[in-house]
C-alpha cells in the first residue's frame, strides 16, 4: 500500500517534470532580431551568406535575388553592424524580437482553443489536424477518400484526402507543409479541403466538384511536431546525418531531379539547404514520389504550398539559363492567380516567374520533380503571406484572408489552365 502510494507519488512527480522540462526544453529566440538587408553585388551576397553560415548566430529566413532577410542573435548584433558598413550594404529591422511574436502567437493558440479543438482562428497541432481530417471523413463519405503516403522517418503517418465528386475529372495535388515552420500552409489546405465540402458558393461548388482534388496536408509530419513542441523555427526533416551531428535535410531538395546542381542544394548538413545524403534519403520524400507516381496520369496541375513572401514560382529551379518549353503558358497561368488575388479588398500583391530566375537555383524540389520527371506540366511553388513582417509566424488572423486569396487564385489558375487546354484526360 504505502509502496503504491510512493509509486504513484514518483508518477507524478514524473510527470510534472516531464510537462516543465517538455516546456522550458523549447528553444527560445529571446530578442533575435530579422533584418532585411538588400545587395547588389555577388561579393555582397556572398559576405552575407557567410555570415549565415554561423547557425548559432544567423539564420537564414528569406533570400531573393537582391535581398536576404537574416535572423540574427542578440550577441551578434555588433557583429552584424560591423558587417552591414564593412559591405557597404542596406539593413532594415523587420522584427525587433522573434520570441515576442512566438510568445504572442502561442497566447492566441491557447485563448482560441482550451480544449484542443480544430479551427481557423488559430494554428492546430498535427494532432488535430488529423482528429478533424477524421471526422470529415466520415461525415463526407461518398465523396472524400482518405489515403496515406507512408512512414515518416519518426514513424509518423503521412496522410492525405482525396476528394471527388464525380469521374471523369483533371487531378489537382496539393503538398502543403514540406517545410514544417512555414504553419499558414497547413491552415490554408485544411480550409480548402473544408470549403470544397462545404461552401454553398457558386463558384466554388463550380471548382470543387470539377477537379478531383489530392489533398496533403502536413507532408514534413515530424518536423511540424517539432515546430510545436520544440523550436518553432524548424525548417528540415529530422533524420539525422550519419556524418554530422546535424539534423535533418531541407525535404525540398532531395528529390531525384537534378539532384545538388548549380548550387542549387548544400552538400553541408547543418545547412538549411542540405540535400540530402542522396536523393530521396528522406522517407517523407520517397513516400510522397511512390504515390504521385503511382497516379501521375491523373494529376494535370501540381501545387506546393511554401510561405513566406508573396511569390508563384516554376521550374526550373535547378538553371536560369535554360526554360521550360511551356513558360510562357506557365507565366500566363500565374498572373492569372496573381490578378485574382489582387481584385480582392484586401489588394495582396504577388510576384512570379521561374523560380532559379527570380529567386536562386533550387534544385531537386517537388514541383521541379514533377514537372521534369512525371510529366505534369503546370507545377507552382506558391510562397503565401507576408513579404517579412512577421514572416513564419503569421498571426492567425491572417488565416483566413490568406486561404480566400489561395482559393480565388486556385480558380483563376485553373481557369486559364481548362482554357489552354492543360486540363484534357491524359488517359483515355
Ligand atoms: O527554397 C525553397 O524551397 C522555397 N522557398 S522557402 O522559403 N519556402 O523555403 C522555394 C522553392 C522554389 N524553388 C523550386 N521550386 N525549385
Ligand atoms: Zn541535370
Ligand atoms: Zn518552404
Amino acid at each position: 500500500m504505502s509502496v503504491n502510494i510512493f509509486l504513484v507519488a514518483l508518477a507524478l512527480i514524473g510527470l510534472a517534470q516531464g510537462a516543465s522540462f517538455g516546456q522550458d526544453s523549447r528553444i527560445r529566440y529571446d530578442n533575435y532580431s530579422v533584418y532585411k538587408v538588400r545587395f547588389e553585388t555577388k561579393d555582397q551576397k556572398d559576405l552575407l551568406k557567410q555570415l549565415a553560415e554561423d547557425r548559432n548566430n544567423f539564420r537564414l529566413w528569406h533570400e531573393a535575388k537582391n535581398e536576404v532577410h537574416l535572423m540574427i542573435s542578440p550577441s551578434a548584433l555588433n557583429e552584424f553592424e560591423k558587417q552591414v558598413l564593412r559591405a557597404n550594404v542596406s539593413a532594415e529591422l523587420f522584427i525587433e524580437n522573434v520570441q515576442a511574436l512566438i510568445n504572442t502567437e502561442e497566447a492566441e493558440n491557447f485563448m482560441v482553443s482550451r480544449d484542443g479543438s480544430f479551427g481557423w482562428k488559430k494554428y492546430n497541432t498535427l494532432e488535430e489536424i488529423y482528429a478533424w481530417l477524421d471526422e470529415i471523413l466520415a461525415a463526407y463519405p461518398v465523396i472524400t477518400e482518405g489515403f496515406e503516403l507512408g512512414q515518416s522517418y519518426e514513424n509518423r503517418t503521412i496522410r492525405g484526402i482525396k476528394i471527388s465528386y464525380k469521374s471523369g475529372n483533371p487531378g489537382v495535388f496539393i503538398e502543403s507543409n514540406i517545410h514544417a515552420r512555414e504553419w499558414i500552409t497547413s491552415a490554408t489546405a485544411t480550409w480548402l479541403i473544408n470549403e470544397f465540402l462545404t461552401s454553398t458558393d457558386d463558384f466554388v461548388r463550380q471548382l470543387a466538384e470539377s477537379h478531383d482534388w489530392y489533398i496533403i496536408p502536413v507532408l514534413n509530419v515530424d518536423g511540424f511536431v517539432y515546430t510545436h513542441v520544440k523550436d518553432r523555427m524548424w525548417r528540415k526533416t529530422r533524420q539525422p546525418s550519419a556524418i554530422s551531428t546535424c539534423v535533418g535535410v531541407d525535404p525540398n531538395r532531395n528529390y531525384d531531379s537534378h539532384w545538388m546542381e548549380n548550387g542549387g542544394a548544400s552538400d553541408n548538413p547543418c545547412a538549411e539547404d542540405y540535400g540530402g545524403p542522396a536523393p530521396f534519403s528522406e522517407p517523407e520524400i520517397q513516400a510522397m514520389a511512390n504515390y504521385v507516381s503511382s497516379i501521375k496520369d491523373k494529376i494535370n496541375v501540381l501545387i506546393a504550398f511554401h510561405s513566406y513572401s508573396q511569390l508563384l514560382l516554376s521550374p526550373y529551379g535547378h538553371t536560369s539559363e535554360e526554360y521550360p518549353p511551356n513558360f510562357d503558358d506557365q507565366m500566363e497561368v500565374a498572373k492569372a492567380y496573381a490578378d485574382a488575388v489582387e481584385s480582392l479588398p484586401y489588394g495582396t500583391v504577388y510576384r512570379y516567374g521561374s523560380s532559379a530566375g527570380i529567386l536562386y537555383p533550387a534544385s531537386g524540389a517537388t514541383i521541379d520533380w514533377a514537372y521534369n520527371e512525371q510529366d505534369i506540366d503546370i507545377t507552382y511553388t506558391i510562397e503565401f503571406r507576408d513579404t517579412g513582417r512577421y514572416g513564419f509566424i503569421l498571426p492567425p488572423t491572417h488565416i483566413i484572408p490568406n486561404a480566400e486569396e489561395a482559393l480565388i487564385g486556385i480558380v483563376a489558375l485553373l481557369d486559364k489552365c481548362e482554357e489552354l487546354g492543360y486540363l484534357k484526360l491524359k488517359t483515355l
